[in-house]
């Protein structure tokens, strides 16, 4: 296959208005009949050209006359009708069937069984193995869906829209049928047959119509289903309360399954969900479970709106739909918890994935330009970064007016399939804000450097700050452009507090200086105040600039990120000279921060080092083996030099036993414990606490989130409790699926030269399959990821053990594969040993016979 590009997008040649379609469901052999109607839009010489792949075609019947095998062509990606064939007419009817086979269907792309459910997964091109259709999202359709299935096995059959009939037939089936009013691309078809309970509620909405929820679990789970219904509600209210956008269909489905590849699926009506997003109770949930469920079922409700109502016309466009819809949960969480600490969480995940994607062989524009496999560009660019982008949009035009801006768009586009530069047009003539320059960041890819000169004149008191930029130059970027970036600063006057001053600078040029007056000494500088653009930052500040931003900032962001500034200097210091002595002034300053407490949430992310990925993002020829042992020697510094005041917070926390704070509290013990963990005499707290939270007789008393804080400890610094801590976990939940994948990523994060036998027998393990893609990446994913210093052992064997996953996975399913190969495909970031090592990986996974699309695009971009 070629790859596609924006540049050549023309509408399509023919519409289609309705899809009638009837699917008889069986396990190895479910038939589609699709009837369509159909009208031409373009020339009327051009054949009619309908995606489908892992079809069996059945029969064709254009306007009641069946279509001979003369009449058409097939091949493994098309039917092709030509012109000869179609009626002169300018609508039309053809009715398709075809079979399929759920069963055989790993990739989980299509119609495929989720254990003994069948449901489907149609973004981005999913529908052309359901059944022949126009598949890109510019083509919108009314649809009606009758389902058919045996009664016994499958009591709940669902499609999008409202129920319209219901029956039962010969042989023990029965029948429903949906329809949605609402014209739709068939991205966001969906299906879903099973025997679930059903957690039911009523949502009224602000115009005071009465919207039924339902959320499907697997059986005994209704209980864990609490937290995701009243996270909907919430998000519902939000949305009327911010953008005021209701529901608008009469009832709003969620199912819960355990093999998917996404998060979860904003399918009009009835979403599909990623069991880790919906089902939770606080013995087998953590507190990040919470606060992520919380998120994504906010996220899929919101694409009702942005993505479902308005969606996009083609998918370069994604990040209309994502961007929008993550910048739109990111203001949600912050409002439902505390917005510093959610802001942080952002940019640790911008700045540890998305900043090594964009300096990586994938780099991409938000709004790519070329693509292979569309699959490949759910990324964290168009998602993450994206979101940053309509941040920055907010940012420069403020909240009223953004809020004009999406009233705008709506009222625009609503029912339409549209672009990001629809989008922006709205946003500007609603604003009145010139925003030429910022579609920029929709076409240039590469983290911006943002360099920054301070100067003060102590004669005229006149402070000056020039910013200099710079998008990176690349192969597929010869001439970056001047971005529109917006940066909040704040000038700290240390001498009078009334003199300091907040600001927003657009910088526009290359290089552009503002001059600041009303000071009496020079201010300190707070760059980038809550993470104002996604770039990059050289500026050199001392020490005690650091340390004055983390106590007098207004802004809370920067009082983080001057902190871990601070850290990942002395980090960097130790990957150079292991030795080097880091100065105590370090530890007085946590002793004094844990010693004054305030937000314990809060100090939990001060206290909290860089991770790996998020040091490595700013370091060139990354020695890993090097960096983790940076890491690890500052942890114990910090953790030697402020015994007491850990121990202290720990108990504090451990005592308090406020509901309200309960997460805050959890957060700083556990960050207290794992600096703890690292000191024989306190090794004992891991083993209390685990304890406690596992193995209590009040069964109230057990938390997941401090049961698995402590396993953590224990496995980063291989303590000797940790093999029977697994063993007794792995016993204690061996019936629950996503705590076992909880026990497969701990198990394969052991820091421990033994790590690659138990990984062996990981594999082996009566519970791990490589089709379950929430195991496959809970046990590969979490060693590449969680486990850098034996990812990048010197003998090559990490990235051996990754790359053969790999190529098992390329045949099951490739979407999940292609996620995973992403730390080996950054391998140019690396110093010579290890490149040398992770290249001769991909070489081998470039030489596999059925190489799929998905790890071709990335393999080809990574070995250019
Ligand atoms: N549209 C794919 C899943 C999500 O972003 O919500
Ligand atoms: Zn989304």
């Amino acid at each position: 296959t070629a790859p596609r590009f924006l540049a050549d997008y023309r509408p399509a040649d023919y519409t289609i208005n309705t899809v009638d379609l009837t699917l008889n469901l069986d396990d190895t052999c479910s038939q589609v009949i699709s009837e369509l109607t159909i009208e031409r839009a373009g020339e009327s010489q051009q054949a009619l050209q309908l995606n489908g792949e892992h079809l069996t075609l059945v029969s064709l019947v254009l306007d009641n006359q069946a279509l001979s095998k003369e009449q058409y062509q097939l091949t493994d990606t098309l039917l092709i009708i030509p012109a000869s064939t179609l009626p002169k007419r300018d609508k039309f009817t053809l009715i398709i069937t075809t079979e399929i086979n759920p069963q055989e269907n790993t990739a989980l792309e299509g119609l495929f069984k989720s254990g003994d459910a069948f449901c489907t997964q149609c973004e981005a091109e999913g529908f052309r193995r359901i059944s022949y259709y126009l598949d890109r999202p510019d083509v919108m359709a009314t649809f009606t869906t009758k389902v058919i299935a045996d009664k016994t096995l499958y009591p709940y059959l669902l499609s999008n829209g409202n129920k319209i009939e219901s029956g039962e037939i010969a042989d023990n089936k029965h029948f429903v049928t949906w329809h949605d009013p609402f014209p739709k691309p068939c991205y966001l078809f969906a299906l879903v047959a099973g025997d679930f309970d059903l957690l039911e509620d009523q949502f009224k909405t602000a115009s005071g119509r009465e919207v039924s929820l339902e959320i499907f679990v697997d059986k005994g789970n209704l209980v864990k289903a609490e937290h995701a219904m009243a996270s909907l509600k919430k998000s519902m209210t939000w949305d009327e309360e911010t953008f005021g956008l209701e529901y608008d269909l009469d009832i709003y489905m969620i199912v819960a399954v355990d093999f998917f590849n996404m998060g979860a699926m904003e399918n009009k009506g009835l979403n599909v969900f990623n069991s880790k997003y919906v089902l939770a109770d606080s013995h087998c949930a953590t507190d990040s479970d919470y606060f992520n469920i919380e998120a994504v079922i906010a996220h899929e409700y919101f694409h009702n709106w942005t993505g479902n109502r308005v969606t996009c016309r083609d998918w370069f466009q994604l990040s209309l739909k994502e961007g929008l819809t993550v910048f739109r949960d990111q203001q949600f969480s912050a409002q439902m918890h505390s917005s510093a600490v959610t802001r942080i969480q952002n940019v640790r995940l911008l700045r540890s994935q998305q900043f090594a994607e964009d300096a990586g062989p994938m780099a991409h524009p938000i709004r790519p330009e070329k693509v292979l496999e569309m699959n490949n560009f759910y990324t964290l660019t168009v998602y993450e970064k994206g979101s940053e982008v309509i941040r920055m949009l907010h940012t420069l035009i403020g909240v009223d007016k953004f809020r004009q801006g999406m009233d705008l768009y709506f009222s625009r586009f609503d029912g339409m399939a549209v672009t990001c530069d629809d989008f922006i047009n709205a946003m500007s003539d609603a604003s009145g804000k010139d925003l030429s320059q910022f579609k920029l960041w929709y076409s240039q890819s590469g983290t911006p450097v943002i360099k920054a000169q301070e100067k003060f004149d102590p004669k005229t008191n006149v402070y000056t700050l020039t910013l200099m930029q710079q998008s990176p130059v690349t192969k597929n970027q010869q001439n970056p452009q001047a971005l529109h970036i917006p940066i909040k600063i704040e000038l700290i006057s240390e001498d009078n507090v009334e003199a300091s001053q907040n600001q927003l600078l657009e910088l526009t040029q290359t290089e552009q200086s503002w001059q600041f007056s009303g000071f009496s000494s020079k201010p300190i500088l707070a760059m980038l105040a809550d993470f104002s653009a996604p770039v990059k930052l050289m500026f050199e500040q001392d020490n005690t600039s650091l340390f004055t931003i983390m106590k007098q900032a207004d802004n809370r962001f920067c009082r983080w990120d001057a902190g871990q500034k601070l850290l990942m200097s002395y980090i960097h210091q130790l990957t150079f000279d292991i030795n080097y002595t880091i100065p105590e002034e370090l530890t007085n300053a946590i002793n004094e921060m844990l010693h004054s407490g305030g937000d314990r949430a809060f100090l939990a992310e001060q206290l909290s080092l860089p991770s790996f990925d998020e040091a490595a993002s700013l370091i060139v020829d990354i020695d890993p083996i090097a960096l983790t042992d940076a890491i690890a020697v500052l942890s114990a510094f910090i953790a030697r030099g402020t015994q007491q005041q850990l121990l202290a917070s720990y108990k504090a926390c451990q005592q308090e036993s406020s509901k309200e704070n309960a997460v805050a509290n959890r957060a700083l013990k556990n960050v207290c414990l794992s600096y703890l963990s690292q000191l024989p005499e306190y090794q004992y707290l891991v083993t209390q606490q685990y304890q406690q939270a596992t193995n209590n007789d009040d069964i109230l008393q057990e938390n997941m989130t401090d049961s698995l804080a402590a396993l953590t400890c224990s496995s980063k610094h291989n303590l000797d409790d940790l093999s029977e801590q697994l063993l007794h976990f792995e016993n204690k939940w061996q019936q629950t699926t996503l705590v076992m994948d909880k026990w497969f990523a701990l198990s394969a994060s052991v820091v421990s030269e033994d790590v690659f036998t138990q990984l062996e027998k990981l594999l082996e393990h009566p519970q791990f399959s490589l089709k379950n893609p929430n195991r496959a990446r809970s046990l590969i994913g979490a060693f590449a990821m969680n486990n850098p210093k034996y990812f990048h052992c010197k003998t090559g064997r990490g990235y051996q053990f990754l790359a053969e996953q790999i190529a098992k996975l390329n045949e099951i399913n490739p979407q999940v594969a292609s996620r995973l190969i992403t730390p080996l495909i950054q391998f140019k970031s690396y110093a010579p040993v290890h490149q040398k090592l992770m290249k001769a990986e991909l070489i081998k996974l470039q030489g596999l016979t059925n190489l799929s699309n998905d790890l071709k695009e990335k393999l080809d971009a990574a070995l250019l």
